[in-house]
């Protein structure tokens, strides 16, 4: 009996994810949802969103694929407990947030948000230019793509550290972990880039509390998850100068309503969740080399630990 792969996505990309298919793994009967075929050939999804009624719509299922980066939007609860949950690790969504988180990093670092205001004003106003070398940058979150921003962050220069869980070893960043080293973390970070997965553990982290930890003047780059800010301790840490600028791309909730006061805050600048997308074609590279080595007994890469949530 052969193989069949649905994908429950946006449906536009899903033939972009067929075409590659197509070429490269004609075994497999690629399809886009609702168009599944026999449920009982269905052994693999990809989904932002699976169906609530997974186990008993596909009874063999042997892999399920998040079409992003991220798992929080799964509820495991409802998932057959041994199912294997991949997430995406693929170039293009890496490439996708190295350039976003640059680009934040970079504005915020030459003074750009300033410049804007000094500009609305009418303001010809040189301020001093500091190299990259003296502006302290960390990131939290030392995954797939917190450790290539760092990459490109340490190419240019800039004083990095990052936080994690457990320990890692990168090349020109100061590494640090655990619970025991957050504080000595928050304190280096100039600008503070959040990478970190949505997990019980990380709701609500960024607090007033630890905000305050950070260097009076620094700045925020947000591009994790919204429910792991905390929005009127973020406007609170603006209003009283503590934080420079906030740079975010998520919110909680999205969208941010339009009365919602951070919309017009002139230190905040808002993006609707687009640091970064999964790319349909390395995307779908990527899941077919994954098929592959599953086929071969090998793990998948990107496989979630459901107990600690990503
Ligand atoms: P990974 O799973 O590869 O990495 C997660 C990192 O976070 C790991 O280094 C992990 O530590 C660390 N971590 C997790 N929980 C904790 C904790 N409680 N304390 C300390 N460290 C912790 O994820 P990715 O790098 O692939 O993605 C990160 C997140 O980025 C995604 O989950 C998603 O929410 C967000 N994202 C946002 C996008 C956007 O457009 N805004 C696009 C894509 C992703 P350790 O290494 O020790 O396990
Ligand atoms: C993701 C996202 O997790 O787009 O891939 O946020």
């Amino acid at each position: 009996m052969g193989s069949t792969f649905v994908y429950k996505a946006d449906p536009a990309r899903g033939l972009q994810w067929a075409e590659v298919f197509r070429r490269e793994a004609p075994e497999i009967d690629f399809r886009i949802w609702p168009d599944i075929g026999d449920p009982q050939r269905v052994h693999y999804l990809a989904a932002w969103e699976p169906p609530r009624d997974l186990a008993q719509r596909f009874p063999h299922l042997k892999l399920l694929f998040s079409s992003g980066a991220g798992v929080d939007q799964f509820d495991f609860s409802v998932l057959p407990a041994r199912l294997p949950v991949v997430r995406m690790v693929e170039p293009g969504i890496i490439r996708g947030m190295v350039e976003y988180v640059m680009h934040a990093v970079l504005d915020l670092h030459r003074d750009m948000p300033q410049y804007r205001r000094a500009q609305q004003r009418g303001q010809w106003q040189p301020l001093p230019v500091r190299t990259a070398a003296e502006r302290r940058v960390g990131v939290l979150g030392l995954g797939s793509l917190g450790q290539a921003v760092l990459q490109q962050l340490s190419a240019f220069g800039f004083d990095c550290a990052g936080w994690s869980r457990s320990r890692h070893v990168i090349e020109r960043v100061r590494c640090l972990a655990g619970a025991t080293q957050l504080d000595e973390f928050l304190s280096h970070c100039q600008i503070l880039v959040c990478l970190l997965p949505l997990t019980e553990e990380t709701r609500g982290f960024l607090d007033a509390a630890r905000l305050q930890r950070l260097p009076a003047g620094a700045s925020l780059v947000q591009v994790g998850r919204g429910p792991q800010l905390v929005l009127p301790d973020l406007l609170a840490a603006l209003d009283s100068g503590h934080l420079a600028e906030a740079v975010l791309d998520v919110t909680e909730p999205e969208p941010l309503p339009a009365s919602h006061p951070l919309w017009s805050h002139p230190r905040v600048r808002i993006t609707p969740h687009i640091a970064s997308m999964t790319q349909p074609v390395s995307a779908a590279r990527v899941v077919i080399d994954n098929l592959r080595r599953f086929g071969r007994g090998e793990a998948p890469l990107g496989l979630v630990d459901r107990v600690r949530g990503y």
